[in-house]
This record gives C-alpha cells, sequence and structure tokens, in this order.
C-alpha cells in the first residue's frame, strides 16, 4: 500500500464494481413471494424493474465503460425452479449467457444464490422454517453450480441473513411478516445449515470437475455500532449487538469452517443507547437526541465511513480475506455519492494498511433500483435510470468511481 502525499494505492489483482440483485433489476419475477406480496402489502410493485432480465447487455457495456473488472448479480430461484423440482432450461440458460456476458468484457462473475426472494412454492410449504428448507435449497443451488460452476469462481450463498430473518420474521415488515423471535431463530439456523450444505457441495463439485478452487461465503450486513454515552449500559449493548447482528452467522460459519471469504455489506451507524437493562432496549434503543450529528443519505441513514475501517479490524481475528460486497448511497443529489465512495475507500485503504486482506469492493449499485418495502424512491445507482423509458444515464460519481476502478488509485482530493 503505498501513502505518497495522501495518495492511496490499492493492491494489484483488487476487485472493483458494483453489485445489484435479480428481483431489483430485472423485472417481472411473477413467481416469488416478494411478487405476490407487492400485489397488495407493498408500497409500489417491482413490476418491470429495470428490464434488466432483457437488457443486461447494455448494463454490462456501461460497467466495462467505467472500468469495472467485477460485478456481483444474484440468481433468481423463483425463475430457476418455478415449481417445486422441476428447473428451467430457459432460466439455467439465461444465467449461463448472463455470466457468460460478464466474461466477454473481462468482468469477473460474483454470483449470488438467495437475494431475500423464495420462489412462490418454498414459500407456501413452510419456506426457510421448514425443516426441508436446507435440502431444498441446495438442490437448486445443485442446479445452478453444475450449469455456472466453470465460468464463476466467487459465490455468495445467501445475502445477509441476519437482515432477512429480522425483517421478515421479528420485526414484521418483510413478507411473510412474521413477529416472533421462536420462527426467527428457525429461520437462522435452516440458513445456517442451509449455507453450509451449499458450501460443501460447491467445493465438492469443482473437484469433480476439475475446476480451480472456489470461494464461497455470506454477504453479511454490519452495522458500526457506536456507544451513545462512555456508561456500562452504552458500551455492553453495543457489544451484545455486535455479537448477535454483526458476528453471529459468520462465527456459526466459521466453527463451521465453511467460509473461504467475508462478504460484508456496510451502510451505516447506530448511535446505541439503551433506556433500561431490558433485552428489548438492549437491542434495539437508539439515541433520539441526534448527540453525535453525522450527515445522512435521502433515508435517514447515518453516513459514517469510520465505521467501514473500525468494522474491517474487528474482521482481522477470523484470519480470512474480506469483500466489501456492498457499500453504496441512496441520494437526491449526486455530489454526494462521490464523497461517500471516496470516504469509505479511505477506510478500506486504511484498513489495508493496518493488515486487513480486503480484496475487493462492489459499490451498491450499478443501477438504481427496486428498493424492497421503500418502492422505487431511493436513488443508489451509479446509473441512474428512467423507469418510464429505460433510459441509463451514467452519474457523475460513476465517472470518478471508474478512475478509481481503472488505476487502482485513490487521488488525495
Ligand atoms: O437494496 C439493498 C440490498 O438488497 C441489500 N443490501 C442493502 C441494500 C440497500 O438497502
Amino acid at each position: 500500500m503505498c501513502y505518497t502525499s495522501g495518495m492511496k494505492k490499492f493492491p494489484d489483482g483488487f476487485l472493483w464494481g458494483a453489485a445489484t440483485a435479480a428481483h431489483q433489476v430485472e423485472g417481472g419475477n411473477i413467481g416469488s413471494d416478494w411478487w405476490e406480496w407487492e400485489q397488495t402489502r407493498g408500497r409500489e410493485r417491482s413490476g418491470d424493474a429495470c428490464r434488466h432480465y432483457e437488457l443486461y447487455e447494455r448494463d454490462f457495456d456501461l460497467a466495462r465503460s467505467l472500468h469495472h473488472n467485477a460485478h456481483r448479480l444474484s440468481v433468481e430461484w423463483a425463475r430457476v425452479e418455478p415449481q417445486e423440482g422441476r428447473f428451467s432450461d430457459d432460466a439455467l440458460k439465461h444465467y449461463a449467457e448472463v455470466v457468460l456476458a460478464l466474461k466477454d468484457r473481462g468482468i469477473e462473475p460474483v454470483v449470488t444464490l438467495h437475494h431475500f426472494t423464495n420462489p412462490l412454492w418454498f414459500a407456501r410449504d413452510g419456506g426457510w422454517e421448514d425443516r426441508r428448507a436446507p435440502g431444498r435449497f441446495l438442490r437448486y443451488c445443485d442446479a445452478v453450480v453444475r450449469i455456472l460452476g466453470k465460468h464463476v469462481r466467487y459465490w455468495i450463498t445467501i445475502n445477509e441473513p441476519t437482515i432477512y430473518v429480522s425483517h421478515s420474521f421479528l420485526f414484521g415488515v418483510w413478507p411473510p411478516q412474521a413477529r416472533s423471535l421462536w420462527r426467527m431463530w428457525r429461520v437462522s439456523r435452516n440458513m445456517v445449515r442451509a449455507h453450509v450444505a451449499v458450501f460443501r457441495m460447491i467445493h465438492q463439485v469443482c473437484r469433480d470437475f476439475g475446476l480451480r478452487e472456489p470461494a464461497v461465503s455470506i454477504a453479511q450486513h454490519m452495522t458500526a455500532l457506536v456507544p451513545c454515552g462512555s456508561g456500562l449500559r452504552c458500551r455492553f449493548a453495543s457489544w451484545l449487538r455486535h455479537k448477535i447482528f454483526n458476528e453471529s452467522f459468520v462465527d456459526a460459519l466459521v466453527r463451521r469452517r465453511a467460509l473461504d471469504f467475508i462478504g460484508l455489506n456496510y451502510y451505516s451507524r447506530q448511535l446505541v443507547e439503551p433506556s433500561n437493562w431490558g433485552i428489548r432496549s438492549l437491542l434495539s434503543d437508539v439515541c433520539r437526541e441526534n448527540h453525535r450529528p453525522v450527515p445522512k443519505n435521502s433515508v435517514g441513514w447515518d453516513i459514517y465511513p469510520e465505521g467501514l475501517y473500525e468494522l474491517l479490524l474487528k474482521l482481522k481475528k477470523y484470519d480470512l480475506p474480506v469483500m466489501i460486497a456492498e457499500n453504496g448511497i441512496c441520494a437526491e443529489e449526486d455530489a454526494s455519492r462521490w464523497i461517500f465512495i471516496r470516504d469509505h475507500l479511505r477506510s478500506v485503504s486504511r484498513a489495508i494498511g493496518a493488515g486487513v486482506p480486503v480484496t475487493g469492493y462492489l459499490y451498491w449499485s450499478l443501477l438504481d433500483n427496486f428498493e424492497w418495502e421503500k418502492g422505487f424512491g431511493p436513488r443508489f445507482g451509479l446509473v441512474e435510470m428512467n423507469y418510464r423509458t429505460f433510459e441509463r444515464k451514467v452519474r457523475p460519481s460513476s465517472l470518478k468511481y471508474a478512475e478509481v476502478c481503472r488505476t487502482g488509485v485513490l487521488s488525495a482530493e
């Protein structure tokens, strides 16, 4: 790492790019539980989204023109297995073409197998709570890996398991809108089992076919948990939340030797201030006074680049490579996007200098997209989307980021 006059040079071979997820960009994901939920409960419907299912080559041309050498996408289970045990050759062929379209452009694919959405048949028949869930997920992943395995090295089995289980089974804001610790625990346990089974299967398939060693992980969402005051309660609650929300999945998988690297999704901080020693308060109370104000994104999340550095240092103990699998800002004006990227890359660079083996940075997201229960309002894209005409427009911030991707250097200003 070179620090000459504030300039930061990233390691050779560093992965630079952006991420997307099928349901958020593809459009027409009619066989999924989210699609059904949106028809009656959602604020907005995903509808055609960005029409990425048909326009992916155009989007990858843009990624290449922005000097990305990696791209994270997700395969949609509901398309690949629209009915239990019946696989769609068309969908599998489509994803093979998508991955090849990336390779043809010199872009390394990072493939996610589960990004919040489930096939309807699966959701209706017990979903992730059912003891058959890990086996069902494994069967789907096996079909995908057998087709894509020779072109894909980096796999993310499950995106943000803690966000999925908390939003869907504890806070009740995502389908199936449950509010139950017991159900959340069952789903978490099944997701751990599912990941471990898929991790082993991917390694086995690569051995069987004589393919190069794969790199398999989850994408773990982590929040910087900052005690609001110096008192014991604030510090204890921050520690506890970090253990549960940031580290529990990673710990479970490291114990089972089922991670080749750590995929880290980082967006924001939480200023922790529990009002009492009750468990609910310890786990969820935040400072209401705005004691240590920082800028916010357009949906009110604190922007806190130092948090990325702090979390990366905490990951050092695992002795595994780390890929920033998502980091991004939704903003009404684009100027803050480049400042966000620059400041977070400074944190990444500091962490690398402190000995954390960070191997890549994938901005969320390549395109504006469907932000789940918030609909199309938040704009995260390097590329602006016109949802009426589907015209794509490169934002100025993406050109500044492109220069870093091209040179591997973050300049001082
Ligand atoms: O849009 C989401 C993505 O699906 C998962 N990580 C966080 C992003 C922004 O909220």
